[in-house]
């Protein structure tokens, strides 16, 4: 007979089901008859968390003795989204697992609908950050990525009475399988007190941080497993916690209270993911936060470093860190003092080390997201790195006066520190002056990044600027997410190498004139619309048909977004209806979701109004079912899953220049939806990507909203000279969605009217005629079906995993090491 498989590594469906039962019994001390769903979904993630530990040991082990060079992820923010279905399908094990738990007549799907997801991030930042993790591990590059383990991560929505309702994310309630904490990696972090000068032995000079506060961090260490590939790279969030010796000593002089408060004060830390997508002024836990984890992180970066390479000299050779947005900037200070104060480097070397580490990516150009924060603040909380900023400031400004002499607007502008009103600490600045490589997320934000807000940087240094465009993750997006269509597609490209190889998707298009295979591209997003139909059925009180025109916009609410846009064009819809009940409409659900920083008042305001809507025109009988309005609650990544696969439109109408990249038209347009969208951000790159037959384009680019802007913008003269128009707007403030309320939207449509500064009533009217494209073009099914598999087809450049080729080649220098697979 045959030699039984390792349980625990085993990857037959046998060995899957004794492993299964085995977790069971051991790790939640349960057996069948009595296993919660819980129970029998921890046993599964347990059962391929076995499998995941078993690579990463041997890929620690290779990557250890070949000393391999390793990025470093810096991220206040990873939306990590459901592990246990990602896991299973990189393992290949996908379907095995479905036919164990047949065996074993589990409900594979119930088992994976019970998985809490976490939720550390806020949005397109933090999910780009999931997608690279996964797309590094795939290449087979050793990485790191450190962040943050929130213990309460982004808010969970509710909808009560239309409006947004915030509930905690208790993610870790019943535990996460999927970290291992590590209470022997752990790392002091300092905060406030003073710096004191002091002469060490060899007589030289140096500073000393006097700290009135010291917590520390521990590691808790997620595997990520590659597609295709044994490669495991690690997930390092830190957890803050009081550290132990100052505990005993405030309790050794009988401050029992004290120890327990500062116990409070040290968890405070990490416990919960800011909501916004956009700093507020002067949150001192915020940056309490931002120097937490990366103060452990450079110390561990460096605690690795000695134990493999040795000298520190090298530490750029060993390490590259790129930063995600400005939030972990202040690592280039930690670093500096780290190497200045603690390994007594002199300045020289230690600048040129850590310029070498640090590369910064930028994500927004929107003035109010560019972070900066108050000196005063800055020399309570963390004295010694404002002495080094101002260090590498003069420095740094005697190279620019050098470059242009007597332009001391130049040099005002360009200092780390803002002088005009508060003085303030300009993080994107000491990101630029402190990395060797900057870049925009694509090719029009990067122009923008060059030409706007870093122009003088860019004058200074052009060579150190480039683009890299975002992309998504194929796994996530096609396969754990839209299961048929990725069975479908490795029908015609003859297995599953395209998931690692997205360029293969172009084998589509030999197919997308054949009525059969056009027939099977419309079942299956048929079916995907008849599962977000049951959902949202049961989710959101609405009642869609699967054969209407599903038109979704799904993203945070903002302004530049312009979700109100959406709602006029609905609006406008309701009219015509109600105007001629005999017009020719194209049968739509109008589907939103999202999430609204829980202070930004108009943003909650805009779900308000949609929910409004929608509950006016899904209950008029004028309208009968021609159009639905529905509000998709709790948008997080679980969700996000069972949108893209049933949309026919995307939504992609943000002002142009406004969104950086964008990274939901990715995953629509993949999952065959077509867009209708402005010239901004990568929506460019998609409709060149598509063609631009294959693409509803509408709107000002970037070129005639900046030309707008600098004539004068009067968003009233819209009002008054379109009476559609001014018909739409009119009926929100008629208090028709409101109960008679005339006065509950004016916050929204007085900014419309008065002030627009995302230009709405600008692009209203083309936006209009795109739609109105769209509905023809939606009733020829055939060309409309040939639009979306071309779509589809032609969205391999789109995959994360060409994005991080692309770092890893131009950005990083850093080569794959594939894991090879064991036996
Ligand atoms: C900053 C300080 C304090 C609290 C919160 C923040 C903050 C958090 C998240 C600021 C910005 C945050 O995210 C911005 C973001 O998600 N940007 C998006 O990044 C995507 C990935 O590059 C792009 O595709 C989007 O266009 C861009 O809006």
């Amino acid at each position: 007979c045959e030699p039984r498989e390792p349980t625990r590594t085993g990857m037959s469906k046998e060995a899957l089901k004794q492993a299964y039962i085995d977790n069971l019994f051991f790790i939640q001390g349960r057996f069948r008859e009595v296993a919660t769903p819980h129970d029998l979904y921890m046993a599964a993630a347990y059962t391929a968390r076995d499998r995941l530990l078993e690579r990463w040991v041997r890929s620690a082990q290779l990557f250890k003795s070949s000393h391999a060079r390793t990025v470093c992820y810096l991220s206040a923010e990873y939306l990590l989204g459901p592990h246990l279905a990602k896991t299973l399908i990189n393992l290949g094990i996908s379907q095995a697992a479905r036919e164990a738990a047949e065996d074993l007549e589990l409900d594979f799907t119930t088992v994976l609908e019970e998985e809490e997801e976490p939720g550390l991030g806020n949005g397109g930042l933090g999910r780009l950050a999931a997608c690279y993790m996964d797309s590094l591990a795939t290449l087979g590059i050793p990485a790191i990525g450190y962040g943050i383990r929130y213990e309460f991560g982004i808010f969970d929505q509710r909808i009560e009475d239309g409006w947004q309702v915030e509930v905690s994310d208790n993610w870790l309630r019943n535990g996460n399988p999927w970290e291992i904490p590590r209470p022997k990696i752990c790392f002091p972090v300092c905060y406030g007190g003073d710096t004191e000068r002091y002469r060490d032995a060899d007589g030289q000079w140096r500073t000393r941080w006097v700290p009135a506060m010291v917590i520390q961090g521990m590691a808790y260490d997620t595997p990520i497993l590659g597609f295709g590939t044994d490669n495991v790279n690690l997930l390092r969030l830190w957890k803050s916690e009081a550290a132990e010796s100052l505990d005993f000593q405030a309790f050794n002089i009988g401050d029992y209270y004290g120890a327990v408060h500062a116990k409070i004060e040290a968890e405070t830390i990490s416990k919960i993911l800011y909501p916004n997508d956009e700093p507020e002024a002067g949150k001192e836990l915020r940056l309490k936060q931002q120097y937490f984890f990366v103060s452990c992180s450079m110390q561990d970066m460096i605690r690795l470093h000695l134990n493999t390479v040795g000298p520190l000299e090298q530490f750029d050779q060993k390490f590259v860190a790129q930063l995600n947005d400005t939030h972990p900037a202040l690592a280039i200070a930690e670093l500096m003092r780290l190497l200045l104060d603690e390994h007594l480097m002199d300045w020289e070397q230690a600048w040129g080390i850590t310029h070498r580490t640090f590369c910064y990516t930028n994500h927004t150009l929107l003035p109010e997201a560019l972070e900066t924060w108050p000196v005063a603040l800055f020399e309570r909380l963390l004295p010694r790195h404002l002495e080094i900023i101002y260090e590498i400031n003069q420095h740094f400004l005697d190279q620019v006066r050098v470059r242009f002499f007597a332009d001391d607007a130049r040099v005002a502008r360009m200092s780390l520190i803002g002088e005009d009103g508060e003085r303030r600490v300009r993080m994107a600045h000491l990101a630029v002056v402190g990395s060797h490589q900057v870049n925009g997320v694509a090719e029009l934000h990067s122009e923008l990044v060059r030409t706007t807000i870093l122009r003088d940087f860019h004058d200074l240094w052009p060579e150190r600027f480039t683009n890299v465009t975002n992309g998504v993750s194929p796994r996530r997006f096609i396969m754990v997410s839209n299961p048929r269509l990725g069975r479908l597609i490795s029908e015609v490209c003859g297995g599953t190498g395209w998931a690692r190889d997205l360029e293969q998707l172009r084998r589509l298009e030999e197919h997308a004139d054949d009525p059969a295979f056009q027939a099977r591209w419309r079942e299956i997003k048929t079916a995907a619309k008849r599962d977000l139909t049951e959902w949202l059925r049961t989710r959101a009180d609405v009642d869609l048909d699967p054969a209407q025109l599903f038109d979704i916009q799904a993203k945070r609410i903002h302004e530049y977004k312009r979700q109100h846009l959406n709602v006029l064009h609905i609006i406008r819809t309701y009219q015509r209806i109600k105007q001629d009940p005999n017009h020719d409409i194209t049968p739509r659900a109008f589907i939103f979701g999202g999430k609204a920083a829980p202070g930004y008042f108009t943003a909650k305001l805009l779900i308000k109004l949609i929910n409004a809507v929608a509950e006016v025109i899904n209950h008029d009988p004028a309208v009968n079912g021609t159009i639905r309005v529905a509000f998709m609650p709790d948008f997080n990544v679980k969700n996000a899953q069972r949108l893209y696969p049933a949309a026919d439109l995307s939504e992609q109408i943000s002002l142009a220049g406004k969104e950086a990249s964008g990274t939901g038209n990715m995953k629509f347009s993949m999952n065959g939806a077509l867009t209708i969208g402005t010239l901004d951000g990568a929506n460019i790159e998609i409709r060149r990507a598509v063609g631009a037959e294959n693409f509803f384009l509408f709107g000002m680019d970037a070129a005639a909203v900046a030309r707008r802007q600098a004539e004068g913008y009067h968003p009233w003269e819209h009002y008054h000279d379109d009476p559609e128009l001014r018909a739409d707007i009119d009926l929100i403030n008629s208090g028709l969605f409101s109960h008679g309320d005339t006065s509950l939207f004016r916050p929204l449509t007085d900014q419309l009217i008065n002030h627009d500064p995302f230009m709405v009533l600008a692009d209203y009217r083309a936006y209009l005629e795109a739609q109105d494209h769209v509905s023809d073009v939606y009733r020829d099914s055939a060309r409309w079906t040939r639009m979306s598999i071309l779509n589809a087809a032609r969205m391999g450049r789109f995959s994360s995993d060409r994005a991080i080729h692309e770092y890893a080649e131009r950005i990083w220098k850093i080569a794959p090491m594939p894991v090879e697979p064991d036996g």
